[in-house]
């Protein structure tokens, strides 16, 4: 997990629970510590879901990254917009107090309808980690499909509410294989930097980054990847850096350094809910309906579509379903939603001129994991910060760029973890199975070989000049390589392929895609960031042109 697994929960200082109920209220804070922790008091949905019969000018379906992107930019320009979010608000303590559960101990919160937790690092030291939990419409969806499990985020906020907070711009001459259509001058000058104000994005501070011990890990991690040559960079991040010193210092509630980040980040991570988010609410014109999924677009008798909108609830059953009306939609549903979506639309008839390259261009961005087994006398500390600060880039080399990633269990492991984004060639395609009702997608497992021979050229390397050896006890019994998922699902609706140059769809006027499906299956490093970039470039010509 780039982001993540398991930590025991050793705070320190001021226990965190004592702290919510002794200060009242989490505003309490900061009167205490002298200003606000920034602690997630989650963003209110809509005080009423959206109504059956009603019409509305715009629809978003989903609040992630090109979601509230999108929302964002039209309720500045004026547009009264209703996003729609089949997950939950994430804005109200469970009994522990706390939003959010932590990695280490999964509970109901933890899965999207799940009975049974599928944590993506399944063993340790030979012990199975999965346990039972009750289903729920919990935050993080272990999608499956055939040969591969789909991680997203299911909430307001999307992949912003689990992910490791990793926000890296590619590299820019990579960007002409990433997105081959788009202006690189456009992006680099304007789009990226508007994403990264946007998202909050900022580096840590070097000196303090070598001298605390919850990094420990990735100073080991820098050290064995400068030993074997390779280039070892900081990687920028949505994290509260002030934050997390005063976790450190034992000062405020710890989060990062309790190992939160899988199942949702209670304090420090600034997720799209204290971002494009807040923002949304600050413009009075935007509606957000959680437990809300999108089930059917088709166009609308008089101009405009009809939307067909079940409400869940938190057992993931369905209450009642809704009719709605609108002239725009965007589909935010995540790479995988609006890939399923559409394929499901296309094929039933819903919106039959859909071109042929629905469902077409998805990759996985060439997630790779592994550990390496380091030597006694290299240990790795047993405080890790659940937030990745640093790479290693082999891409022009190898094909890879590795992220050194958290193994925070609260022992002492003696082992780096590390998440490889590589240059995999293949792509998938969602098809329609009309006899189940449901996408499917043709990902094959045997596909991840490419991965795990890029990441190869980086840590076979550093194993041979350190003397250490790959951990086989991670991913099940002797099993090296976590081939068997992906944090960073792309494509399916491909830009200027499935959509004109700026997300149109083709076929229908009013229909936009403004999330990860626009990206043909690879970015070079982790995505959101580019995600965010693209929407901002889209939307922008969309306001000026189309509306
Ligand atoms: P996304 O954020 O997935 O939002 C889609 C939203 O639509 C979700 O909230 C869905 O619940 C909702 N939805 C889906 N279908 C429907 C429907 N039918 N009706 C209503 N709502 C629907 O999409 N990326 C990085 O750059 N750095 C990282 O460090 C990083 N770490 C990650 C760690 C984990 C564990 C995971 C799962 C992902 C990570 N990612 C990371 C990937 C990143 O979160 C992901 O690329 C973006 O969230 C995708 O953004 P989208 O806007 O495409």
């Amino acid at each position: 997990m780039n982001d993540a697994s398991m930590q025991d929960d050793g705070t320190k200082g001021v226990s965190r629970r004592r702290f919510i109920t002794g200060t009242g209220s989490l505003l309490g804070v900061a009167a205490i510590v002298g200003h606000a922790p920034r602690a997630w008091a989650g963003v209110r949905a809509a005080a009423a879901p959206i109504g059956s019969g009603v019409h509305v000018p715009v629809l978003v379906i989903g609040t992630g990254y090109g979601g509230s992107v999108a929302a964002l930019r039209l309720a500045e320009a004026g547009m009264d917009v209703h996003m729609v979010e089949m997950g939950m608000a994430w804005d109200t303590p469970g009994a522990d107090g706390k939003i959010f559960a932590n990695t280490t101990r999964p509970d109901d919160r933890s899965f999207w309808l799940r009975t049974r937790t599928k944590q993506p690092l399944s063993n340790f030291l030979g012990f199975p980690l999965d346990k039972d939990v009750n289903r729920h419409t919990g935050i993080l969806d272990a999608e499956e499909f055939g040969g591969i499990t789909v991680y997203q985020g299911r909430g307001v906020g999307g992949g912003s509410l689990v992910n490791g907070g990793m926000a890296v711009t590619p590299r820019r001459e990579n960007f002409g294989a990433i997105l081959p259509t788009v202006n690189a001058a456009e992006m680099y000058g304007t789009y990226y930097p508007r994403a990264n104000s946007g998202l909050g994005v900022t580096t840590i501070d070097p000196a303090w980054f070598d001298s605390v011990d919850c990094y420990q890990y990735a100073r080991v991690g820098r050290k064995h990847a400068q030993r074997s040559g390779f280039p070892f960079l900081f990687v920028p991040a949505v994290y509260d850096w002030d934050y997390m010193k005063r976790e450190a210092a034992g000062a405020v509630p710890k989060s990062a350094l309790d190992g939160e980040i899988l199942y949702g980040n209670n304090h420090g991570k600034k997720s799209l809910q204290k971002t494009y988010i807040e923002r949304i609410r600050a413009t009075g014109r935007v509606t957000i309906s959680p437990l809300h999924k999108v089930t059917t677009v088709t166009p609308a008798p008089g101009g405009g579509y009809t939307v067909l909108i079940d409400q869940l609830d938190t057992g993931g059953r369905t209450t009642v379903t809704k009719t709605v009306t609108t002239d725009k939609v965007f589909f935010a549903a995540g790479s995988v939603g609006t890939s399923k979506l559409l394929v499901g639309l296309k094929a039933t008839g819903a919106l039959p001129l859909l071109n042929d390259e629905i469902g077409r261009g998805w990759g996985d961005n060439g997630n790779v994991m592994c550990g390496r087994a380091n030597h006694l006398w290299d240990p790795t500390g047993k405080v890790q910060s659940s937030i990745p600060t640093g790479g290693i880039d082999n891409w022009d080399a190898g094909g890879a760029f590795a992220e050194i990633a958290p193994l925070p269990t609260g022992i002492e492991t003696w082992a780096s973890f590390y998440l490889s984004i590589t240059k995999n060639p293949h792509r998938a395609r969602f098809t329609w199975n009309a006899a189940a009702g449901k996408a499917e997608l043709d990902w094959q497992t045997a596909w991840k070989q490419p991965s795990i021979d890029a990441a190869k050229t980086i840590f076979d390397k550093i194993n041979k000049k350190e003397g250490t050896i790959y951990r086989t006890d991670l991913f099940g019994t002797y099993k090296i390589w976590g081939d068997h998922l992906t944090y960073h699902p792309l494509g399916g609706a491909v830009l200027d392929k499935a959509t004109d140059n700026y997300g149109r769809l083709r076929g229908y006027s009013g229909l936009y895609v403004i999330d990860g499906a626009l990206i043909p299956g690879n970015t070079s490093v982790n995505p959101f960031v580019t995600i965010t970039a693209l929407a901002e470039r889209n939307i922008e010509r969309i306001i000026a042109t189309d509306l």
